[in-house]
């Protein structure tokens, strides 16, 4: 029986696909760990542990205690909250990332889950239709470490044989948890404004594109990727994913279908920067081919589903 380890589970993704796993593979073969203890009361339906990743010595012990054969990393500092601590960024996503993959090497274990994000790109990237080899400089902490944790995820899988699988990830849009610290988290909270029947007041400009995925997208997408035969993975640095595009002025549009008082304003701030050196869509036909990857979700049907489920889920 597989045994999977989700580190960072109580998290906006981990909270979902930590679920997602349990539900497919079995409430026995999870064990959600996450730095807070307090997160423990999401998870009634499997095993959980506080861990710090930054702790070697723990995560060891638990990969040893527990006999996990998979691991799902997702412990990290997004974009906006990065850039306001970088060094502090910096040692979380690179540390953890390299204490994942030493483990993951020593104790053998199958398969591991990383997620990168669409930051590795830069302001001199192609801008629309970004391809899977195109030019990245980015600038942000969150971006360089992304890039960088690409290159140690290829390292590992070249060097050691460690089969780790990573995706590029646009911004990620659910309902059922908070988003901490990213750029496009506007396009969450968002809803919650909307639903609760507040003007919203946006941080990024109206026309601002950027590439996004509905959360069910997502873990589909993840799921898909760590179930593919192993010799069907030509990418080992991650794959670009791509679910829709749309600027604030299109979701607000969006909305207005629902609740047609909704207000907005603009008031871009150091965020507005983070966004504009990043693509504005993404070619992902790389993961297309591969692992035949399609994404179900476009803005109008992702309103609709979450304005369906918000108030019921947060009341
Ligand atoms: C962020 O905005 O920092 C993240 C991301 C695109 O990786 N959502």
């Amino acid at each position: 029986m597989s045994k999977i380890l989700v580190i960072g589970a109580g998290g906006q993704l981990g909270t979902e696909l930590t679920k997602a796993l349990a539900d497919k593979y079995g409430k026995a073969s999870v064990i959600a760990t996450d730095f807070q203890a307090s997160m423990s009361s999401k998870f009634d339906y499997c095993t959980f542990h506080t861990l710090n990743v930054m702790d070697k010595d723990s995560l060891a012990s638990i990969v040893k205690i527990e006999g996990v054969t998979q691991i799902y990393h997702l412990a990290a500092i997004l974009s906006a909250l990065g850039e306001k601590n970088p060094v502090q960024a910096w040692d979380l996503n690179m540390g953890g990332l390299l204490n994942v993959l030493e483990v993951a090497r020593d104790h053998k274990i199958e398969k591991v889950f990383w997620p990168s994000s669409i930051a590795v790109f830069g302001p001199n990237s192609d801008k629309d239709q970004t391809p899977q080899k195109a030019f990245k400089d980015p600038n942000t902490v969150y971006g360089i470490s992304k890039l960088a944790g690409e290159h140690w995820c290829e390292y590992y899988f070249n060097k050691y044989g460690v089969d780790v699988r990573s995706l590029r990830y646009p911004g990620l849009i659910g309902y059922k948890s908070l988003p901490g610290g990213g750029t496009t988290d506007y396009a969450v909270d968002i809803y919650h404004k909307a639903v609760n029947g507040q003007k919203f007041t946006c941080f990024l400009s109206e026309d601002t594109y950027l590439p996004m995925m509905y959360m069910d997208d997502a873990i589909h997408a993840t799921l898909q990727l760590m179930e593919a035969p192993k010799d069907h993975i030509t990418i080992r640095t991650s794959y670009n994913l791509a679910g829709m595009s749309f600027s604030p002025k299109e979701m607000h549009q969006s909305l207005l279908v629902h609740y047609p008082n909704f207000e907005i304003v603009y008031q871009p701030d150091f965020r507005q920067q983070i966004a504009d050196s990043w693509p504005n869509s993404i070619d992902d036909s790389v993961a297309k081919k591969d692992w035949k990857w399609q994404p179900q979700f476009d803005l109008k049907a992702m309103t609709a589903t979450i304005v369906k489920h918000l108030p019921a889920f947060f009341n």
